[in-house]
């Protein structure tokens, strides 16, 4: 099934319609998207990676979740896929396609459906509305990117902390200096490398398509990956498509904070649900580069220092979040965040996020023939 999922359009598979070879699979996939081809010409692919991404969805053999969801980032130049991080886009989709394939029974006028991240581990449900036992992808919803609106898919995040890294702060620190440059290294559900657009020689404010034609500063957000990589345990990144960066900048729309990221040197025309759950997270942090630019709301008394994050938090209230609006180049994304900061380090408690999911075409795909 070929579905839009949030900002992004993956193919849609039930993981027995594969071959179990992760090889003999990834080889597949390759032909069935049509890469490596800029165009993905013979494939069904987008010729954009936010458009050659599949979803492998199969009944959980956790007994907390129904669904698991293996994301696979299928590359368009090049024949790599990886399954090296998750994405919150293609989520929105999951659930909607396990009760139109019959794997989850719909509940009533809405569906809940949980899913294990198979990818990173951690856990999202998604609910959605499914009156008369059917997936509706009418309603009323916009979210920016999507022209139109559409039924809303409420995704809400648990134990994202540390998705491809192992920890919140991948590094052990709140602020790293790479190239001169500071930066803080997050993982709550996608490793990002945080950094003050200032600091890289632009606004924050550029369109998305002026960045991408400035080969100077890919140059040094290549670099900035490829150094964090390493400090957030990574290993070599140079093909991996993690870590993303962010560049941010106060917000000047009636956000918490301008964001251009780079997926993961290709600028990005919008930021991804994890990632910006990931940046929100990061911001909140009282010694981390973004909160300084960010206008957060509220704010909360600060009583103790932190060991890790440096800035000073209410012992008695020590949970930190709420509902956070991210500006980036097309429009906004609005996230929900919580950290417990009495922790060292902090604690992700949740995060969730409202997408738009739809069905755009189920039937048979006839991959290329050969070797990708
Ligand atoms: O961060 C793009 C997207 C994404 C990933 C990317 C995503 C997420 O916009 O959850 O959704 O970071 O490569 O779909």
């Amino acid at each position: 099934m070929l579905m839009r999922g949030g900002t992004s359009k993956g193919a849609y598979f039930l993981a027995g319609d594969l071959p179990a070879d992760p090889g003999e699979r990834d080889d597949l996939l390759l032909r069935v998207l049509g890469s490596p081809d800029p165009r993905q010409i013979d494939g069904i692919g987008g010729a954009h990676p936010l458009t050659s991404k599949v979803a492998v969805v199969s009944a959980s053999a956790d007994p907390s979740a129904d669904v698991d969801y293996l994301f696979l980032q299928v590359a368009v130049d090049e024949p790599v896929v990886s399954a090296r991080q998750n994405c919150g886009n293609i989520l929105a989709g999951v659930g909607p396609f396990a009760v139109e394939r019959g794997l989850v029974e719909p509940g009533g006028d809405r569906t809940d459906v949980r899913i294990r991240l198979v990818n990173t581990g951690g856990f999202a449900t998604a609910s959605f509305p499914t009156p008369g036992g059917r997936v509706d992808y009418r309603g009323g919803t916009a979210i920016s990117g999507v022209p139109g609106t559409a039924a809303a898919v409420v995704l809400g995040f648990e134990d994202t902390a540390g998705s491809a890294t192992g920890g919140l702060l991948p590094t052990g620190r709140v602020l790293d200096v790479i190239d001169g440059v500071e930066v803080t290294c997050v993982d709550n559900g996608m490793p990002v490398v945080v950094a003050a657009a200032e600091d890289l020689g632009i606004t924050g404010y550029e369109p998305h398509e002026e960045l991408a034609r400035d080969a100077a500063l890919l140059d040094r957000v290549q670099s900035l990956r490829l150094q964090a990589g390493k400090l957030m345990g990574l290993g070599d990144v140079s093909a991996a498509s993690v870590p993303k960066t962010t560049l941010v900048a106060p917000p000047r729309d009636g956000g918490v904070l301008c964001t251009r990221t780079f997926i993961p040197v290709r600028p990005h025309a919008a930021i991804g649900v994890l990632g910006a759950i990931s940046v929100v997270t990061a911001a909140l942090l009282p010694g981390g580069v973004p909160g300084r630019h960010a206008r957060l709301p509220g704010g909360g008394r600060f009583d103790v220092e932190h060991p890790t994050v440096g800035g000073r938090f209410d012992v008695e209230h020590p949970t930190v979040g709420g509902r956070f609006d991210v500006e980036h180049p097309t429009g906004h994304l609005e996230v929900e965040v919580e950290l417990d900061l009495s922790t060292d380090p902090p604690t992700a408690v949740r995060a969730a996020n409202v997408r738009t999911a739809r069905k755009l075409f189920d039937g048979t795909v006839y991959p290329r023939e050969g070797n990708p």
